[in-house]
């Protein structure tokens, strides 16, 4: 069966912009949901008419074929939103294609990435944080398990994109504070991601007694930063997080473990560099994370 290869052309179509792990669980959920959604040739070389995805539902036993349809960049008047799924260095490259259509500048975004940038655009956009799992392979990207997501509260002045968006994602949440959530999930990240990265171990191998004092420590310098910068951490509750994070994705490799055997651009500037930079400017030294940075760096950078 070919899923989702639903064309509309009423006001409400949603624009999804990539389609990794991430942007495929989206897809697929908006696509179950019977909502449309739309995406751009990302090559300029695409000669089908649409991106097509293998993908296995939570807990089911069958793979699906689904597929998106192209949007036409010369006739965008169904879209009236976007998801953005990229990476976080990509993002600046996703604007820029978002000038390129001409896309009006007052349609939301929804941003999903895992890393942090500061962006210039003056569009609105609304911070999306999952704790969905799922991954991907050459040959499929499978749903593994069911999480919760949470959206910035202020989207709900967009009425009929708030409704679809409960309709596609049924545990989602609205955070009248999604700044402090997505902060959290980035110093979550700045210890998973560049530990695994470097040690080359699955999730639940950074709990092993050797990796405990590296990442205690990263988790104590994150808290300094964080109250510099005025968000709200406490030091036990982010090492219970980063420990629970660990247990429940015990057999699974980081995005950036992923990233550095597939020989991918990985987001360490968008974590490690971002977090060694807002130190930098607030006069505070991470010489855990600098260490941590500048092995990664030696390892990886090409
Ligand atoms: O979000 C993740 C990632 O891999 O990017 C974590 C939380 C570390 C889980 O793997």
């Amino acid at each position: 069966m070919l899923t989702g290869g639903q064309m509309t052309d009423s006001h409400s179509t949603m624009l999804l912009m990539g389609a990794g792990a991430i942007g495929q669980l989206v897809a697929y959920q908006w696509q179950q949901a019977n909502l449309p959604l739309v995406t751009l040739p990302r090559k300029k070389s695409a000669t089908d008419s649409y991106l097509r995805y293998q993908f296995r539902g939570y807990q089911s036993n069958k793979v699906e074929a689904c597929a998106i349809p192209f949007a036409d960049p010369s006739d965008i008047s169904a879209i009236h939103a976007v998801f953005i799924a990229v990476k976080t260095y990509d993002l600046v490259n996703v604007f820029t294609e978002l000038d390129r259509i001409e896309l009006p500048q007052q349609y939301p975004i929804i941003c999903a990435h895992n890393g942090l940038v500061d962006l210039t655009t003056t569009r609105p956009c609304y911070t999306w944080i999952t704790t969905q799992g799922v991954t991907r392979s050459p040959e499929v990207t499978e749903h593994k398990g069911l999480g919760v997501d949470w959206i910035d509260s202020d989207i709900k002045k967009h009425r009929l994109l708030s409704k679809q968006l409960r309709t596609a994602f049924t545990r989602l949440e609205f955070d009248p504070d999604i700044n402090t959530r997505q902060w959290q999930k980035f110093c979550l990240n700045c210890v998973i991601n560049p530990l695994t990265a470097v040690h080359q171990c699955l999730n639940g191998e950074l709990l092993a007694q050797q990796y405990q004092q590296q990442y205690r420590q990263l988790v104590i310098e994150l808290v300094t930063l964080s109250e510099a910068l005025g968000y709200w951490v406490n030091a036990g509750e982010l090492l219970s997080l980063v420990e629970s994070v660990c247990q429940a994705t015990a057999a699974n490799q980081s995005s950036m473990l992923s990233d550095v055997k597939a020989k991918r651009k990985t987001e360490i500037e968008a974590l490690t560099g971002y977090a060694l930079k807002k130190a930098a400017e607030v006069d505070i030294n991470m010489p855990t994370h600098a260490a941590l940075y500048q092995q990664f760096n030696q390892l990886y950078l090409r």
